[in-house]
């Protein structure tokens, strides 16, 4: 069986059969890829064609883990395509990542020292928070702070992806009284990223707006439209609010008034439980996780994990 036009077989078929991956499953992935970038399904044999490494050279890839709960990392690794950490490391080349790399001590070191010296550059993905209180000594890698080691990382990256709410904005570390002087990376580092990075904020971030603004870095080379807090049009173009299957609910005034309610479950707007739709930008109601499902239509409030200082500014997140 074929891909469609422009995908030669060794591109797509011999990568998918070496990873033991059934091809419809994988394209209708790649479909909903396609569909949250903006694209339209049509375009999904040219996500494949990405994410399976055909399109050009695999870019160098450092990432970084600074103040956070690997959340971001479990939400992309334990995904239900089970084959998408598979393939997407065969689209990218990974030398560097805490969480997952066999190398320790000196070695994992030496792997960071060699990509980020790489002649060809690197692109950097960072997870997590910046501890920038008393020089960074809240937090610390092998000896050396956060700080000190994205202030090496970060200058010499072509571009920079701050994957999670606490890359993005400090997420819940830098939450009032903030302790430990937490920030986003493009709040910490100001001029040294400018130009350069994209956020991708939620707690956690749907794995579907990473590998779509890397699809789209791979098939362009260039940054995807922004939003003036850095995040891609194309995935937080849009309210929580106005996609919201319980929107009619709220626009005919029926609002759920306890979670364990009949109005809850026949699927009336939480408003007055405490969601904050309304003043939230992302895809959850239409990209869903893994495509299954998203917190308000599973019966919880969203609580704008995907805006700056969402635990100061959205809290109390059972009030309205
Ligand atoms: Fe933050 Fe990610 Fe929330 Fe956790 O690494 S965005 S606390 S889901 O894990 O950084
Ligand atoms: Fe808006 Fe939340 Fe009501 Fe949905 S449940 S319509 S997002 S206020
Ligand atoms: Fe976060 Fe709200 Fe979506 S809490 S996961 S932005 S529904």
């Amino acid at each position: 069986m074929r891909f469609a036009v422009g995908l030669a077989r060794d591109d797509v078929e011999d990568r998918l059969e070496a990873h033991g991956i059934d091809r419809r499953q994988f394209l209708k992935y790649c479909s909903a890829v396609a569909v949250a970038m903006g694209l339209g399904p049509a375009f999904a044999p040219e996500v494949a064609k990405a994410l399976t490494g055909g399109a050009g050279k695999r870019p160098c890839v450092v990432y970084l883990h600074n103040a956070e709960c690997t959340g971001c990392s479990e939400a992309l690794l334990r995904t239900a395509d089970p084959y998408l950490d598979v393939l997407l490391f065969d689209a990218i080349s990974l030398e560097y990542q805490e969480t997952i790399m066999a190398a320790a001590g000196d070695a994992a070191e030496k792997a960071l020292h060699d990509a980020v010296n790489n002649p060809n550059g690197f692109i950097c993905i960072i997870e997590g928070g910046i501890p920038t209180a008393l020089k960074g000594i809240y937090g610390k890698i092998a000896n050396h702070t956060m700080l000190s080691i994205n202030q090496e990382v970060l200058p010499k990256a072509k571009a920079i992806i701050s994957y999670g709410t606490c890359a993005a904005y400090g997420g819940i570390q830098a939450a009032k009284p903030n302790p430990t002087g937490a920030k986003g990376v493009q709040d910490a580092f100001g001029a040294a990223v400018k130009n350069k990075i994209i956020n991708v904020p939620g707690c956690p971030p749907n794995p579907i707006n990473i590998v779509g603004t890397i699809v789209h870095y791979l098939q362009k080379g260039t940054l995807p439209e922004l939003d003036d807090i850095g995040r891609p049009v194309m995935f937080f173009g849009k309210s929580v609010h106005e996609q919201c299957e319980r929107l009619r609910h709220f626009e005919a005034g029926e609002f759920a008034e306890a979670f364990d309610s009949e109005e809850a479950r026949k699927g009336w707007c939480l408003y007055n439980l405490g969601c904050k739709g309304p003043s939230t930008y992302n895809n959850c109601p239409t990209a869903k996780f893994n495509g299954v499902n998203w917190p308000v239509a599973a019966g919880h409030p969203c609580i704008g994990c995907s805006e700056p200082n969402f635990w100061d500014h959205m809290s109390p997140f059972y009030e309205s």
